[in-house]
């Protein structure tokens, strides 16, 4: 028997599963626990479910227990063992309180009865319920890809949950999704559940917006330091803004800066977050440059979600992790949704710590979120009818290690000097520092800030569609080409692929979970593409 079996991201082992060890860093052991947590996540969503039909509430706590929990398995999120196995356990244990609270105990699913607190027994069983339990390639590929659906939409709902935002809808939507996935259901049926992943991944979005937006203010242009200042910093990374809002107030007139790394970047165009003046600029780049990074930065470093790459003994004692993160051996600052968090910890450490090495200097402009494009919505309505702006093309999602993502370099180099580039999430890395140049203002990048931003590129184009007077959003000028890594890119992808957005073209490779069935039902349906070379998409594109 194989040791692990995952094959949710895009870098899994030859592009078909990591069975040893994940490329991630991920180990077996921690692999089978995440399995064994995904399982007893659907067995408590399956009864919360069946309360849901029998007009019983479910409560906030237990919603947000789910959110958490899928959070904790996505890509890069939590490699710590002891965390992952002490979720399980609370788990079980409101599990087994929920199972009481049921008129109709019959016929549920074994996961949903299960009650074992013993973990000997977790691990007896944990061969048996991973991915590969269910045999029909087709069937696994369409319940994987609504679990990692679901897995992207749990990480925003739990970031608009600790802004004290809530969607019932949302929440009752991902667990009869996660319930749906242990039934017998057709590909028809699951094809269904997959769109229907998509529509709530919408709602998820929005909500996230709301919350992001009413509390921080609409981002605006902003021009951000990439260099360093001279005194010690802490660095901030991951996409929990609630978290750097705490820590930007625990830190104001201590003499500690702080810093964005990765997909914290966004945050600088806030304006709750720019006025304060010890928020110093941008540090490097995406996340799987992190290593070479936060060396170089000599003081703490706070992930507040994923991309943790494992960290090496040199700074593992300065990576402090947060919320859905965790590394074992990395200190984790606790604090649940309403609590605040204590950041003392490490903002004595840095105090010890040298002012951060200065790995590039100069600035990039960010904060083209929805509110601040709609302002500039005539002079691109515009640009574009005077022939000025040809073309969009929506670059979102994420980045990655692999060679091959050099493609989205070239490409956004290559493309003719009248088109705009739409981005969002860390995927922006390749080409937000090139310095493309602007059309009569109007930068060539417009970074709308994370992947959960995308849903601004969404409005974006619903207002293009409506100042036109178009029909659809297909007939736009707009290309999509999107980079995926982790599972909140999927969810980016159906809520697209809900709102009929067509041929969108998806890199660097297709993922390993899509069956060749149901890549060709995407295909089919939704002119789903793997991206090609850049000469080739420029004669797709243009020519
Ligand atoms: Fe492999 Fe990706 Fe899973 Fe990590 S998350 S074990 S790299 S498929
Ligand atoms: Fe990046 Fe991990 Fe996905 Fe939020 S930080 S986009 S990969």
């Amino acid at each position: 028997m194989q040791e692990m079996f995952c094959y949710q991201c895009q870098e899994t082992a030859g592009n078909t599963g990591c069975t040893k060890a994940g490329v991630c860093g991920k180990k077996a052991d921690v692999s089978g626990a995440q399995d064994f947590l995904i399982w007893v996540t659907k067995g408590l969503s399956a009864i919360t479910t069946r309360l849901r039909g029998e007009g019983k509430p479910v409560t906030k706590a237990v919603n947000h227990l789910v959110s958490m929990n899928l959070f904790a398995t996505i890509t890069n999120a939590n490699f710590d063992q002891g965390a992952i196995e002490a979720r399980t356990r609370e788990t079980i244990e409101v599990m087994n309180g929920l199972r009481r609270q049921l008129s109709n105990q019959d016929n549920l699913p074994e996961a949903a009865q299960w009650h074992s607190l013993n973990e000997e027994e977790w691990h007896d069983r944990t061969p048996f319920i991973g991915v590969l339990a269910t045999e029909n390639e087709d069937i696994r590929s369409l319940r994987e890809l609504v679990v990692y659906g679901v897995k992207g939409l749990a990480a925003y709902s739990k970031h608009a949950n600790v802004l004290l935002n809530d969607d019932e809808e949302v929440d009752a939507f991902m667990q009869r999704a996660l319930a749906e996935t242990m039934e017998e259901k057709s590909v028809d049926e699951l094809v269904g559940l997959v769109l229907e992943t998509g529509e709530a991944g919408v709602k998820g979005m929005a909500l996230l917006d709301k919350a992001n937006t009413s509390r921080y203010g609409h981002p605006e242009m902003t021009t951000v330091e990439l260099g360093v200042r001279g005194n010690p910093g802490i660095l901030v990374s991951g996409h929990d803004l609630r978290d750097l809002e705490m820590l930007l107030q625990q830190t104001e007139g201590t003499g500690v800066d702080v810093y964005t790394h990765g997909e914290m970047l966004p945050a600088q165009s806030y304006p709750a977050f720019k006025k304060y003046s010890h928020f110093a600029g941008n540090y490097g780049g995406a996340w799987w440059s992190q290593k070479a990074e936060f060396e170089a930065f000599g003081g703490p470093i706070l992930m507040t979600t994923n991309c943790i790459v494992p960290p090496p003994e040199s700074y593992k004692a300065r990576l402090y992790t947060t919320g859905a993160a965790g590394f074992p051996g990395s200190p984790h600052i606790d604090g649940g949704i309403g609590e605040e968090k204590d950041f003392s910890g490490i903002i004595a450490h840095a105090k010890t710590c040298p002012a951060p090495k200065e790995l590039e200097n100069g600035t990039l402009v960010a904060g083209f979120a929805h509110h601040q494009v709609l302002s500039l919505a005539d002079k691109v309505v515009e640009a574009v009818k005077s022939g000025a702006i040809k073309k969009f093309v929506v670059m979102a999602g994420c980045d990655g290690r692999q060679k091959g993502r050099s493609y989205y370099t070239d490409f956004a180099e290559a493309l003719p000097k009248d088109t705009i580039i739409l981005t969002a999430g860390c995927a922006k890395y390749r080409y937000n520092k090139l310095n493309l140049g602007d059309i009569g203002g109007i930068p060539r990048v417009l970074d709308a800030g994370q992947c959960n931003d995308s849903y601004s590129l969404v409005l974006i184009a619903l207002a293009l569609k409506d100042a036109f007077g178009l029909e659809t959003v297909n007939e736009l000028p707009l290309i999509y080409n999107i980079a995926w890594y982790e599972q909140k890119a999927i969810i980016v992808l159906l809520a697209l692929l809900s709102l009929g957005v067509k041929n969108i073209h998806v890199g660097p490779t297709l993922p390993a979970f899509l069956s060749p069935n149901v890549t060709d039902v995407l295909v089919k349906n939704f002119g789903i593409a793997p991206n090609g070379t850049v000469e080739e998409d420029m004669e797709l594109f243009f020519a």
